[in-house]
């Protein structure tokens, strides 16, 4: 509960939530293809806290609009930056799927854009499937709503999700994002690699973009693209960086 107040206060406080950025890149050639914002809490008294320390208290109950809204507005004026500089590429925001339970927030979504004079095709949002959305036939409609914008719609931790597989069947998505876990693995288990090796042929078939994360190596770098995987993300090509930094690394990428 003292959570749940400290952060209420801090959503108006300006200068505790804050973005930090990681670009994806293609992995063939090192360039920029999107950016994944991703919300830290600089706490006046507990020091930087991790979304994990934080995000069950601020998806429940009546934090988890206001917060949404906050971590779009941050993620989108950090995009305006990197726009207005001609860098043509997408944000990704990270939303909780209880989010998608609500038939406005599409509009929410929508005035968000519009407050920062961002076209919807900047925009993707990561979903990470949970129990708690599953099979709600609004999640489904708050979706194609979503797309209709033309907001872009990610899979997050793509392959770890109870149901990700029936998922893709029921919407269309654009975008699969591979869990860390597979990356990681892909090296020494056969299996691990199959996986990926499974995520990237699927993504094709669906048309959707697959993005693998967590790439630490230069040798999951170079099995990914054996394996055809265009896209990528990790701490081998940039962790992620404060505001003030992502411009230059963008530029420095490109
Ligand atoms: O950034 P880090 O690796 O610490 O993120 C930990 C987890 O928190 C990841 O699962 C990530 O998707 C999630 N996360 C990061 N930023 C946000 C956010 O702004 N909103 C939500 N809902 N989850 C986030
Ligand atoms: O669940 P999601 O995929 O959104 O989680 C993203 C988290 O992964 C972020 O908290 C980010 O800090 C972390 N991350 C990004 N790249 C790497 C990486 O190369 N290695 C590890 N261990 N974590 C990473
Ligand atoms: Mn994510
Ligand atoms: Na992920």
């Amino acid at each position: 509960l003292a959570l749940t107040a400290e952060l209420h206060d801090a959503l108006t406080a300006d200068d505790q939530l804050v973005v930090v950025l990681q670009p994806e890149v293609d992995l063939a050639t090192g360039a920029p293809t999107g950016v994944e914002a991703l919300i830290r809490w600089r706490h006046p008294r507990r020091g930087t806290l991790s979304p994990n320390d934080f995000i069950d208290t601020a998806e429940h109950g009546e934090l988890l609009g206001p917060f949404t809204r906050y971590v779009l507005d941050r993620a989108l004026a950090a995009a305006a930056e990197w726009t207005g500089q001609g860098l043509d590429i997408p944000v990704s925001v990270n939303i909780s799927a209880r989010s998608l339970l609500d038939a406005s927030f599409p509009a929410q979504v929508a005035d968000a854009l519009r407050r920062r004079g961002m076209g919807a095709g900047q925009l993707v949002l990561e979903i990470t499937e949970s129990v708690a959305v599953s099979e709600h036939e609004v999640v489904d409609e708050v979706i194609a709503a979503l797309r209709n914008l033309g907001v872009q719609i990610s899979v997050d931790d793509f392959g770890t999700g109870f149901s990700s597989l029936s998922f893709v069947t029921r919407v269309t998505v654009d975008e699969l994002k591979v869990d860390r876990s597979f990356v990681t693995g892909m090296i020494d288990s056969p299996a691990s690699a199959a996986v990926v090796r499974g995520a990237v042929e699927l993504g094709a078939r669906l048309g959707a973009r697959v993005v693998a994360e967590g790439v630490e190596t230069s040798d999951q770098r170079a099995a990914l693209l054996a394996l055809g995987c265009i896209s990528a993300q990790g701490y081998h090509f940039s962790r992620p960086l404060p505001a003030d930094k992502i411009v230059a690394m963008l530029h420095q990428l490109a």
